[in-house]
């Protein structure tokens, strides 16, 4: 027996095969609590602190096995006991600590950090309840609470509490850590502060609650319901408490240190994680100048220890409080917001550039770009949109701050982890040098010979019918192995226009019924949790669950054409879905996304990109060539003219093509509204024809020829097989530790 299956034995006081899945687990998590702790390392004097109201860390156990080293050891424990990891796997709660791509990107980074052995920890919060989980019914999103945190979990409690003062309210905060197992390499700490008067008995019907009392909900939920003013309140209650724990612990473990305050720099880095953190800036001066330093020197001291990245474009998602909230919720930040403002304002005449508008609302990215000393988007495309066009007047007065770091992802989950049979594929061609140094994986293009790319495919086919077994057990829809399982999934936001994917659907559904027969039949997969309150969200949801019901149940189209929504979307699921994908699906309009890292992770497992010039779909393209992609829509130049000139009519796409008319006005035809709420697919019609502001209708002839196109050119598995080779091949760039060395080179310089 070896050691660590002696060690799980004697954890769990009893023989591996008398422990049920549950033991199992409790017993690994605790064994890996204890290795991490091990490998913790204070070296470094520079420590890059990365805030961020999201962390969307997914399972854990898995990952920290394959990063500890001791993945194959206690699989095999296991196996002999006649026990299966993934199994195991299934006992653990997802913790839901992020909406979408931002926080997953966080989860990522902190993994290359440690990684790499940079000197960094996380900062940020532990909702108790998370992210809402989604669940269907009567056709429509439904949200309930996640609690994820019952019974033993990766928290590990410390005795650490730091006061936070909102006006006359003081609350006291808890410290909980999680520990970052880098790949054979050192822990970082991820830390996750809380209030431990959060009252889960609050919680009313669905995820509603009491919004006023800030003791029992701070950390109830991740970006509660913004819709009404309490909402908006509370996540400034939550973004504070972030923040000013963050800032008081870091001023003390650098203290600690031997740091004099004077030269904070030398020994923290801040990266503020789009605004939610912005208000740090402030935060930070203010305790700066309690601890006795002057006003000024702090400002400068603050202005060399923060950096900013910006993750969207959308004027919506920019956020600007107003500064009587402000006042209200945090008053000791506003004459410090005041001053920072008077400055910029004495200094530059430009009024968009003021932090506090004529309107009063304080530009929480203004304060970030001014007050900070680097700011970068996060796709090549996106930092060119930043400085042409939405923060030009920034960019003009400082060129020097504006950078880029395109997006990565790790490669521990969302491959050695997700997608074993290829990773084994993988190391059996190339060895597993790839594992640390992803930029080996090029080696792989060599392989195109008939007998690999048979393996590439088998291993896909191989994918595919365990996702057919899962969607099987989980949702009870029958799936063909066979098929092309194409799929989008991601955040629902009309923006990456799963509308226009669903309209697809419908102009399929309706080819087929005419008797136009698809050669190779295809699964269409969408994954995807809206915002409570975003009405046309859900009112796509709610199309697309009407879809599902019309085709899967037609005989004549289901066995040609199947439309799949899954469950509440997370990690777990994307870990399932990826490997199995054949054409993975990033259409949102051009200048609109970032980045996207799904891309990355669908194309890192053979998956043949159908997308728009947008995000990183852009450097995407320019690796892999295109042959090897299947690109459409117009350019962001062409629509960032059309918003310009405001001259976008959806209408006249809608009269003048009789298969957008078609496809469009199914929605509001009796087959929709036999199954469908006719009051959210007549709004949606509305919407569609009155006003689409992503444009929709604008792209969809060139989305339905270059779709057809990819389904043709699967008929030529060889031909295709090569496709996902060279896609594979080229997706080492997109290794988050690319990222993280970057940032590391041009912003943190951790060893200089
Ligand atoms: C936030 C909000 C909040 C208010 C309502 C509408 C709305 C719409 C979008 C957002 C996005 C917040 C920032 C974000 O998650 N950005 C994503 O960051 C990823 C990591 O950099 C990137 O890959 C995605 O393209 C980008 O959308």
């Amino acid at each position: 027996m070896g050691k660590l299956a002696e060690a799980l034995k004697e954890k769990c006081g009893k023989e591996i095969q008398a422990c049920d899945n549950r033991q199992l687990y409790q017993a690994l998590l605790a064994m890996v609590q204890e290795e991490a702790a091990k490998r913790e390392s204070g070296e470094g004097k520079k420590k890059i602190y990365y805030i961020s109201a999201e962390f969307l860390i997914g399972k854990l156990l898995s990952n920290n096995l394959i990063n500890l080293g001791w993945y194959d050891e206690v699989r095999d424990a296991l196996a002999d006991a006649g026990k299966a990891l993934c199994d195991i796997e299934e006992a653990e709660p997802e913790p839901s600590l992020g909406n979408g791509g931002l926080g997953r990107l966080a989860a990522c980074f902190l993994d290359s950090m440690s990684g790499l052995g940079l000197n960094g920890a996380g900062i940020g919060l532990n909702y108790h309840l998370g992210l809402f989980k989604q669940e269907f019914e009567d056709g429509l999103q439904k949200e309930v609470p996640n609690p994820w945190m019952e019974g033993q979990s990766w928290l590990i409690r410390r005795e650490v509490s730091y006061p936070v003062r909102f006006g006359k309210l003081t609350v006291h905060s808890r410290l909980y850590d999680i520990a970052v197992t880098g790949y054979h390499n050192r822990t970082n700490w991820l830390h996750l502060f809380d209030v431990e008067t959060i009252d889960e008995g609050i919680v009313e019907k669905g995820i509603s609650f009491d919004k006023e009392d800030i003791a029992k909900n701070l950390t109830l939920f991740l970006y509660p319901d913004d819709s009404d003013e309490a909402g908006r309140k509370l996540r400034i209650y939550q973004q504070y408490f972030m923040v000013s724990n963050g800032a008081q612990m870091i001023l003390d473990e650098c203290v600690k240190k031997g740091c004099t305050l004077h030269d904070l720099p030398d020994y923290a880095v801040i990266q503020i994680n789009d605004t939610h953190p912005s208000m740090v800036i402030p935060e930070l001066i203010r305790l700066l100048t309690e601890r006795g330093i002057d006003f000024d020197e702090a400002v400068e001291i603050v202005k060399k220890a923060c950096a900013y990245t910006n993750h969207t474009i959308l004027a919506e998602a920019l956020e600007k409080w107003p500064i009587a909230y402000l006042k209200e919720v945090v008053p000791q930040l506003v004459p410090i917001i005041e001053i920072l403002d008077g400055r910029i304002r004495r200094r530059f005449e430009d009024p968009s550039v003021a932090i506090i508008d004529s309107t009063d609302l304080v530009h929480m990215a203004h304060m970030d770009i001014h007050y900070g000393f680097s700011v970068n988007g996060v796709a090549y495309l996106h930092t060119e949109i930043l400085k042409n066009t939405e923060l030009k007047a920034f960019y003009q007065l400082y060129p020097e701050k504006f950078n880029n770091k395109t997006n990565g992802v790790t490669f521990r989950r969302w491959l050695l982890h997700c997608n074993h049979p290829l990773a084994d594929f993988i190391t059996g061609k190339i060895g597993a040098g790839y594992k640390k140094d992803a930029d080996e994986l090029e080696k792989l293009g060599a392989f195109d010979d008939e007998a690999s790319l048979r393996g590439l495919l088998e291993i896909k086919h191989q994918n595919k019918v365990a996702l057919k077994h899962y969607l099987w057990e989980t949702q009870g829809v029958d799936v063909d192995e066979d098929s092309i399982f194409d799929i989008q999934i991601k955040r629902l936001h009309e923006y990456k226009r799963q509308q226009m994917n669903a309209l697809y659907v419908i102009h399929k559904y309706l080819e087929i019924k005419k008797g136009k027969i698809p050669s190779t039949p295809i699964t269409v997969i969408f994954g995807a949790k809206a915002a409570p309150a975003y009405v046309i969200a859900k009112d796509i949801i709610h199309l697309i669950l009407c879809l599902e019901k019309i085709v899967n149940r037609d005989p004549e189209a289901s066995p040609y054409l199947k439309v799949v929504m899954v469950e509440n979307y997370n990690v777990a699921k994307a870990e399932k879905l990826i490997p199995a994908c054949d054409i993975s699906q990033q259409i949102s309009l051009a200048s609109k996304e970032a980045s996207g890292t799904g891309n990355m992770k669908f194309m890192l497992n053979g998956a043949v990109t159908l997308g728009t010039m947008d995000g990183a779909n852009v450097e995407i393209a320019d690796l892999v060539g295109e042959d090897n992609i299947y690109i459409f829509g117009e350019s962001s130049e062409t629509v960032i003219g059309h918003y310009e000139k405001a001259d976008y009519v959806p209408k006249d796409y809608y009269e003048k093509d009789e298969d957008i008319k078609e496809a469009v006005d199914f929605l509001v035809g009796k087959e929709m509204t036999a199954v469908g709420h006719k009051e959210s697919l007549e709004r949606l019609h509305k919407e569609l024809l009155d006003k689409d502001w992503f444009m929709t209708l604008l792209d969809f002839q060139s989305y339905v020829k270059a779709r057809e196109q990819a389904y043709a050119d699967y008929e030529d598995r060889i031909s295709w097989a090569k496709k996902m080779l060279v896609n594979i091949s080229k997706a080492g760039f997109f290794s988050s530790d690319r990222t993280i060395r970057e940032y590391d080179r041009d912003i943190w310089k951790l060893s200089e």
